[in-house]
């Protein structure tokens, strides 16, 4: 495993742990950080059969390093945003495992948007997100003009981009955004069950089912029927498949090897 400065990485029991490791800054991203977490989800598509996001101290990721390179309004944006966050959000959603942000504080900027690109996203009570960017005189960037319609809906995602107020927990949760909130006492058990649930699933079929819901948003009806034929194709050619099948006529509990 490489060592990195600005996030920690560990895997155990085939689960990736990527903390962002920055809590002085509240986990505000750099471009170390940036370049470390593209690095590290790609080891961990490649060793582990889930990726769990998490933050250090009290917050998840505060987005942009507002005081990078001495002064953010000095940075190139656009190059920033397509050399560094573009690698950085494909690497996490296009991540061939499960990937979960276990969303322990505040998600701020490019640091919710960066939660978002993740399959699953669980949040404590006391995590919140906001669209920081319209109080710095920006708009929504990293993946958030894409992902905020597509989960909590037009409108919704208009008053979250123009008010950029923090949108809590809970509200994300009822509002489609994310797939969970907990309670503070339980949040570190329900993400860690639910990455060891994963990490002991149908790797495959895992792979498949993202690949197919991703590409649901560009197809036409009849594209994702064919997609999904040939996707089932590939998983019925599974290992998996076959233990899943015997398990179930010998009512037993599967065994998955993640191939
Ligand atoms: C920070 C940051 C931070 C540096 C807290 N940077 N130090 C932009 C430009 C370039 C390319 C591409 O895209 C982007 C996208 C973006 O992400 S723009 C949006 C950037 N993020 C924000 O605007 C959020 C800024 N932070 C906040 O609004 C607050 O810190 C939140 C609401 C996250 C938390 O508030 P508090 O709990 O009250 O904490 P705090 O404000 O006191 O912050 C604690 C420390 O962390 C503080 O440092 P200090 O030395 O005074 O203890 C902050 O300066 C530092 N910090 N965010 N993004």
């Amino acid at each position: 495993m490489k060592a990195y400065s600005t996030i920690t990485m560990g895997i155990k029991d085939d689960i990736a742990l990527l903390t962002l490791n920055r809590p002085d800054k509240l986990n505000a991203l750099n471009a170390q950080m940036r370049a470390e977490i593209t690095d590290a989800c790609g080891f961990a598509g490649r060793h582990a059969r889930v990726l769990v996001l998490t933050g250090s101290g009290r917050a998840f990721c505060a987005g942009q390093d507002l005081s990078d390179a001495g002064n953010a309004a000095s940075l190139d944006l656009e190059r920033v945003l397509r050399d560094e966050y573009v690698p950085m959000l494909h690497a996490i959603s296009e991540c061939p495992i499960p990937t979960i942000a276990a969303v322990n504080g505040a998600a701020a900027g490019a640091g919710a948007n960066l939660a978002l690109a993740a399959d699953v996203v669980i949040a404590s009570h006391t995590a919140y997100f906001t669209q920081a960017f319209t109080r710095i005189g920006l708009m929504p960037d990293a993946g958030g003009t894409y992902w905020l319609p597509r989960q909590m809906g037009a409108a919704k995602a208009m008053g979250a981009a123009l008010f950029a107020e923090r949108i809590t927990a809970e509200d994300a949760a009822a509002w489609g955004m994310i797939w969970e909130a907990v309670p503070d006492m339980e949040f570190d058990s329900k993400w860690r069950a639910r990455a060891a649930h994963l990490a002991s699933g149908p790797t495959e079929a895992y792979r498949n089912l993202k690949s197919a819901l991703r590409a649901s948003w560009g197809n036409g009806e009849s594209a994702q029927l064919d997609l999904e034929a040939k996707l089932q194709g590939a998983c019925g050619q599974t290992r998996d498949f076959k233990e899943g099948v015997v398990a179930f006529l010998d009512k037993r509990k599967p065994f998955f090897e993640g191939r």
